[in-house]
C-alpha cells in the first residue's frame, strides 16, 4: 500500500472539556447544561470525569509518550466566564494557558474547540440559543479566548457538532425541542459562528478557524430513484446545511425548502444573511463515526423522532433511516464503515476544496483491565487501522486531510452511555459510580498507535 500521509501530518487525539476534566465546580467554574441535565439511568455524571483538571501534566506527558503531534481539546466556556456573559475567571484562563503551554513544550499542536455541548446553564435559563443575546455572549467569549491564546493556537474550531445538537440534542445532552425552535437556535448559532470567524480574520491572528460538525455520507437503501433522493435530502439536512453555511455563508436550498414544508423555517434578517456571507472558514474539522443509510419515507411514519448521533433519524415525507445489511456494528450498536470514511472525506473535498482535520473517529467498547494491568483492546485497533487505511486512500485520491484526532486521547464519559463505553488509548481506573484510584494505564492500542505515528502511517500492523 502506498503511503500518502504528508510529512507534517498532524497525528493527534481528541477529548472535550466536560467529558474529561472533572473539577466541575472548582476554581470559580460555573455550571454548564451538562452539569445540570437529567442523566440517563445508571450513568455517571460529569463531576469528576477523568479528573484531567488535576492530572493535566501527567496526561500531556503520556500524550507525548504516545507520540501525538496534535491534541484536540475543548475549552469550557463556564471556566472562562462562569455565568456566560459576565466577569472573566482568571483561574480558568490560567488552566487553559498552562495546558496550551504544556502541549507546546512537548511539540504537540493544540487544536482547540471553543464550544463542545456545554453552554453555560445561566444562559440556557435565559433562553439559550433561542435568545439572540447568546450570540453576543458567544462572540465576546470567543474574542476573549483569541486575546489570551491566539498567539499560541493555530487551529481553532468554533462549535462541535452543531448538527448533532440540533438533530440529536436529547442524546448529546443539549435538550430536545420542536424543530421550529431547534432550527431557530441553529440559525442563531450559524450567525454567531460567522461573526466569530469574521472577527478572527479581521483581527489578523496568525491561525485558522473552522467549524467541527459530524459529517457522514448516507447511502440510499436501493437504487430506486425515490431512495436516492431520500439520501440526498438526508445528506443536505444532516451534513451540507452546516458546511454550506460555514464555507460559503449560505443556506442549503434543499434544506430551506424542507424546513418550510415542516413549518420550521427560521426567522432571519438581512443583516444575519450578510454576516453569514462575511464570516466563513479556513478549513473544515469534521467528526466521523459511521455512514448512514436511508430510504424514502411515507408522509406519516411511526417513530418520526430522533435517536442518537450515529443511529440515524427520520423526517416524515423525506427519509427514513434503515440498517445497512453490509455493515457490522460496535457492541454499542453503531455501524462500522471505514469505506464510508473515504467516501465522506472525498465528498466533503469535492464540495468545498478546503483542508480538513478529522477531529473525532473511534470505537466505544467495554474495556477490561486485567490483573496484570493490561487492556487488550484489539477491536479498537482494528477499527482505527481500517479507518486509517481508508483515510490514506482518500489522501491518495487527492482529498486534503491534514490531521487525524481519534476519539479519544484517554477514557472519558460518553455523551449518554457513561464511562462503561470507553474510547481512549489510555485507560482511566474508575467505573460509572466508583472513582477507584483514577490511575492511568496504557492500552494495547496505545503502543499500536505509537507505531503508527512513528512510521507516519506506514506501519498499521
Ligand atoms: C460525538 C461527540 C463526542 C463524543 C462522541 C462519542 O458525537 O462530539 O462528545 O462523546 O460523539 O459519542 P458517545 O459519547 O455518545 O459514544
Amino acid at each position: 500500500m502506498t503511503n500518502y500521509f504528508p510529512k507534517n501530518f498532524l497525528w493527534g487525539a481528541a477529548t472535550s472539556a466536560y467529558q474529561v476534566e472533572g473539577a466541575w465546580d472548582e476554581d470559580g467554574k460555573g455550571k454548564s447544561v451538562q452539569d445540570v441535565k437529567i442523566l440517563p439511568d445508571n450513568t455517571s455524571d460529569f463531576k469528576v470525569a477523568a479528573d484531567h483538571y488535576h492530572h493535566m501534566k501527567e496526561d500531556v506527558a503520556l500524550f507525548k509518550e504516545l507520540g501525538l503531534k496534535a491534541y484536540r481539546f475543548s475549552i469550557a466556556w463556564t471556566r472562562i466566564i462562569p455565568d456566560g456573559d459576565g466577569e472573566i475567571n482568571p483561574a480558568g484562563i490560567k488552566f487553559y494557558s498552562d495546558l496550551i503551554d504544556e502541549c507546546i513544550k512537548h511539540d504537540i499542536e493544540p487544536v482547540v474547540t471553543v464550544y463542545h455541548f456545554d453552554l453555560p446553564a445561566i444562559l440556557d435559563e435565559k433562553g439559550g440559543w433561542g435568545n439572540r443575546a447568546t450570540i453576543d455572549a458567544f462572540v465576546r467569549y470567543c474574542n476573549i479566548l483569541f486575546e489570551h491564546f491566539g498567539d499560541r493556537v493555530t487551529y481553532w474550531q468554533t462549535i462541535n457538532e452543531q448538527n448533532m445538537m440540533v438533530l440529536a440534542g436529547a442524546a448529546v445532552g443539549t435538550g430536545d425541542r420542536p424543530y421550529k425552535q431547534l432550527f431557530q437556535e441553529n440559525h442563531h448559532m450559524l450567525v454567531a459562528q460567522a461573526k466569530v470567524m469574521k472577527d478572527y480574520h479581521e483581527k489578523g491572528y496568525n491561525g485558522k478557524i473552522g467549524p467541527a460538525p459530524n459529517i457522514a455520507v448516507a447511502y440510499p437503501e436501493t437504487d430506486k430513484p425515490e431512495d436516492v433522493r431520500a439520501a440526498q435530502n438526508f445528506n443536505a439536512l444532516r451534513n451540507w446545511l452546516f458546511l454550506d453555511a460555514a464555507v460559503y455563508g449560505v443556506y442549503n436550498h434543499q434544506v430551506l425548502a424542507m424546513l418550510r414544508s415542516i413549518d420550521a423555517e427560521p426567522e432571519m434578517t438581512e443583516e444575519d444573511l450578510a454576516i453569514m456571507k462575511a464570516g466563513t472558514c479556513d478549513f473544515i474539522a469534521f467528526n466521523y463515526y459511521n455512514s448512514g443509510t436511508v430510504k424514502a419515507s411515507a408522509v406519516t411514519i411511526e417513530n418520526a423522532g430522533k435517536t442518537d448521533q450515529q443511529s440515524g433519524f427520520n423526517l416524515a415525507g423525506y427519509f427514513q433511516s434503515v440498517k445497512n445489511e453490509h455493515l457490522g456494528t460496535t457492541e454499542f450498536g453503531w455501524e462500522i464503515d471505514p469505506e464510508g470514511f473515504r467516501t465522506t472525506a472525498n465528498e466533503i473535498y469535492s464540495r468545498y476544496h478546503l483542508p480538513m482535520i478529522v477531529t473525532e473517529n473511534g470505537l466505544g467498547g467495554r474495556d477490561e483491565l486485567t490483573e496484570d494491568g493490561k487492556i487488550h483492546d484489539t477491536y479498537r485497533i482494528e477499527y482505527l487501522r481500517d479507518h486509517i487505511r481508508t483515510m490514506n486512500e482518500a489522501i491518495g485520491d487527492g482529498a486534503e486531510i491534514i490531521g487525524y484526532c481519534p476519539w479519544s486521547a484517554m477514557d472519558l464519559i460518553s455523551t449518554h452511555e457513561g464511562i462503561r463505553k470507553r474510547y481512549g488509548f489510555i485507560y482511566i481506573n474508575r467505573s460509572d459510580f466508583d472513582m477507584k484510584d483514577m490511575k492511568r494505564y496504557k492500552k494495547d492500542s496505545f503502543s499500536w498507535y505509537q507505531k503508527v505515528i512513528e512510521s507516519n502511517g506506514a506501519d498499521l500492523t
